[in-house]
C-alpha cells in the first residue's frame, strides 16, 4: 500500500472530508484507524453513546460472542493481540465492549467519531463527485468516500402484532436493551422468539424471574457452547501460536480456526461417524457443524444425520415428553437456519418455574394490557422481551438513506433484493464501499475475520484510485449483475434456502427472498477480492 502523503484540500478539513465512516463498531472503529493511518482526514458518525456496535446495543442477559475469543478480535497490531487477555473461550457482552473501549483509546480512535449522531441521509452528488451526508444533529459533511460501517444485525425487528403498544408492562428488544440493565426478580416475564439471542438470553433470565414463558414459533437446532475459562497456561500458548491461527483463520471456510475435515459424512461407517459426532459434541462450539462433514450443508441424507443426531439430545435432556416434542426443529435442514450455541438452553425447560408455548399450536392473537393473548388463553406478564432478530444485511444500509446518481435511492435498486458486487460496492453509488455488505460473507464467518479483510481491501484500493489520480469507483453492471447469479447459485446449491431464514430475508414481512451472504467460503472469498484487486480492480469502472 502507498504511504505517499495524502493531501486534504477541503476548505473546512472538519466539514469537507477524505472519507464518512458511518458506524463505530469492530469495522468503523478498524475503518478509521487504517484510513487515518494512510493519510485520510475521516470523520465518523455513531448512533449509539459509544463505541461498540453490536456490543453496544445488545446488553441482555447471556449476551456474549459464539466465536472463540482469541479469533474474536483484531489482528491489526500484534502488542495489541499480546497485551489483551480474554477470560473465557467466548466472551461475554461486557468485555468485547470492554475491549472495543479499549482499542479505541489505545489508537485515539474516538476523536473522529460523533456519537448520539444517527446519519439520516447520504446523497452522492455527481457535479462535485462527492458524498453529501447528513446527521440527525443537522449536520451536514461532505467526503470523497462513503464507508458504511452499519453493521449486518442492528436494525432491530420488532413485529407488528396487533395491541403491541397496549402491554401495560415494559417490554424490550435484545438488541436495544436498556444500559442499566433489567430486573426481571420475581416477575413474570415472557419471551418471543427463539433464535441465538432467545437461546443465550432465556437460561440466564429463567435463573432470575419468578416465572418464564417461552413463546415459540418455529423449534430450533441448538449446539453446547461449553463455554469455559482460559487457564494461564492456555493463553499463554494461544498467543505463542497466535499468528498461525490467524493465518489459517484468514483462509478458512468460515473465517474461524477450524475447517471442514474434506471428508464426507456419507462415507464413514456409522460407529465411526457416531463416534467422530460424539467426540466433537463434546468440545462444543461451531465446529461440530463446520469443523465437521461438509456434506451435512449440502447432502440431505448427510444432514439428517446431523439433525437426527440433535434432536436425540434434545429428547435425553428433557424430561418432559410433550415438550421435548415441540422444541425439536422437524421441517427444515439443520444449520440452514443459523446454528446457536448454548449453555443449559434445553435443560432449562425442566425449571418448573419455564413454560414453553408453541405459537403453531395456539398462535398470538394479540398483545392486551395483562400480557399475551394466544388462542387458548391470556398469558399473564408484567415483563415482555422481544427476541425476535433484525432486519439483516439490507436494513442497516437502507434506512441510512443512501441516494446514488441521480438521487436513486438503495432501496429502490434493491427493491428485487440486494445487488452489489463482491458484497463492497454498488453500481450507481460511485466511491461508497460496504464493510460485510450483503454479498460477502460476513455473518457466515467470523465477523472480526471478514472485517478486516473487508476495510483491508477498501483502503488499498482507496490507495490506488489515489495513486492513479482516479476520481471515481464503481462496479459495472455486468460483473454486478455476475456477482449476484453466483451468490444465489452457491447458496442454490446448499440445503440453506430450504429453511425461512433471515439469511433470506424470510423474517422480515415483504422483504424479497435473496440469499443474502456469500456462501462461497471466506477463504475463497479473500483470493477472488485480491485476484479482482491484482486485475487492476476486474469488474469495477474506474474514472
Ligand atoms: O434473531 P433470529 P436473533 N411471532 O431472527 C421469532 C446473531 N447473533 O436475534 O423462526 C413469534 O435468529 C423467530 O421465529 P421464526 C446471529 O447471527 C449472534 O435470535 O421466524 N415469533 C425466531 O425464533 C443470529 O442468527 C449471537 O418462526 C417471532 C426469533 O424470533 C442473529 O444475530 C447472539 C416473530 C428471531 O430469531 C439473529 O438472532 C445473538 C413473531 N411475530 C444473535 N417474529 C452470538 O454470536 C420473529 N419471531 C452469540
Amino acid at each position: 500500500m502507498s504511504s505517499a502523503p495524502v493531501r486534504n484540500d477541503s476548505p473546512n478539513p472538519n466539514v469537507d472530508v477524505d472519507a464518512v465512516v458511518i458506524g463505530a463498531g469492530f469495522a468503523g472503529l478498524y475503518a478509521v484507524h487504517k484510513l487515518r493511518e494512510m493519510g485520510l482526514n475521516c470523520r465518523g458518525f455513531e448512533a449509539g453513546s459509544g463505541v461498540g456496535g453490536t456490543w453496544y446495543w445488545n446488553r441482555y442477559p447471556g449476551a456474549g460472542s459464539d466465536s472463540e475469543s482469541w479469533v474474536y478480535s483484531y489482528t491489526f497490531s500484534e502488542e495489541l493481540e499480546q497485551e489483551w487477555t480474554w477470560s473465557s473461550r467466548f466472551p461475554p457482552q461486557p468485555e468485547i465492549l470492554s475491549y472495543l473501549e479499549h482499542v479505541a483509546d489505545r489508537f485515539d480512535l474516538k476523536s473522529a467519531f460523533t456519537f448520539n449522531t444517527r446519519v439520516t441521509g447520504a446523497r452522492y452528488d455527481e457535479a462535485s463527485n462527492r458524498w453529501e451526508v447528513e446527521a440527525a444533529n443537522g449536520e451536514k459533511v461532505t467526503a470523497t468516500y462513503l464507508v458504511t460501517c452499519v453493521g449486518c444485525l442492528s436494525a432491530a425487528a420488532v413485529p407488528d402484532i396487533a395491541g403491541r403498544d397496549d402491554f401495560a408492562g415494559p417490554w424490550y428488544h435484545t438488541g436495544e436493551w436498556p444500559h442499566d440493565g433489567v430486573d426481571f426478580s420475581g416477575k413474570r416475564v415472557g419471551i418471543i422468539g427463539t433464535g441465538s439471542s432467545g437461546i443465550q438470553a432465556i437460561p440466564v433470565i429463567a435463573r432470575q424471574a419468578g416465572h418464564l414463558t417461552v413463546f415459540q414459533r418455529t423449534p430450533n437446532f441448538s449446539v453446547p457452547a461449553r463455554n469455559r475459562k482460559l487457564s494461564a497456561a492456555e493463553v499463554a500458548e494461544l498467543k505463542k501460536n497466535i499468528k498461525d491461527i490467524r493465518e489459517f483463520c484468514r483462509w478458512s471456510t468460515i473465517g474461524q480456526p477450524y475447517d471442514f475435515n474434506g471428508q464426507n459424512a456419507l462415507d464413514l461407517a456409522p460407529a465411526e461417524l457416531r463416534k467422530r459426532l460424539d467426540e466433537m459434541w463434546e468440545k462444543g462450539g461451531f465446529e461440530w457443524m463446520f469443523g465437521g462433514f461438509v456434506d451435512m450443508l449440502y447432502d440431505q441424507r448427510a444432514n439428517d444425520i446431523a439433525a437426527d443426531y440433535v434432536r436425540e439430545k434434545i429428547r435425553e435432556t428433557v424430561k418432559d415428553p410433550a415438550v421435548a416434542e415441540k422444541l425439536i426443529p422437524k421441517d427444515y435442514p439443520i444449520a440452514s437456519k443459523r446454528l446457536p450455541l448454548d449453555s443449559g438452553y434445553f435443560e432449562t425447560f425442566n425449571r418448573d418455574n419455564v413454560s414453553l408455548v408453541d405459537l403453531r399450536e395456539t398462535p398470538i392473537e394479540r398483545i392486551v394490557a395483562a400480557g399475551v393473548k394466544t388462542s387458548e388463553k391470556v398469558h399473564e406478564l408484567d415483563v415482555l422481551v422481544f427476541a425476535t432478530g433484525f432486519d439483516a444485511l439490507t436494513g442497516p444500509l437502507i434506512r441510512t438513506g443512501i441516494r446514488g446518481r441521480g438521487g436513486c435511492k438503495l432501496e429502490e435498486k434493491w427493491a428485487e433484493g440486494p445487488r452489489t458486487y463482491l458484497g463492497v460496492a454498488s453500481e450507481g453509488f460511485p466511491n461508497m464501499f460496504m464493510v460485510t455488505g450483503p454479498g460477502s460473507p460476513s455473518v457466515l464467518g467470523n465477523m472480526p475475520t471478514s472485517i478486516e479483510q473487508h476495510v483491508d481491501w477498501i483502503c488499498e484500493c482507496i490507495a490506488h484510485l489515489r495513486e492513479q489520480g482516479a476520481a471515481r469507483i464503481e462496479p459495472q453492471p455486468e460483473a454486478e449483475a455476475e456477482w449476484n447469479d453466483h451468490v444465489q447459485e452457491l447458496a442454490n446449491e446448499t440445503l440453506f434456502p430450504q429453511a425461512n431464514s433471515w439469511y433470506l430475508g424470510a423474517n422480515i414481512p415483504g422483504k424479497p427472498r435473496v440469499f443474502l451472504p456469500y456462501i462461497g467460503g471466506f477463504g475463497t472469498y479473500r483470493k477472488l477480492c485480491n485476484e479482482v484487486a491484482e486485475k487492476g480492480y476486474e469488474g469495477f469502472v474506474i474514472s
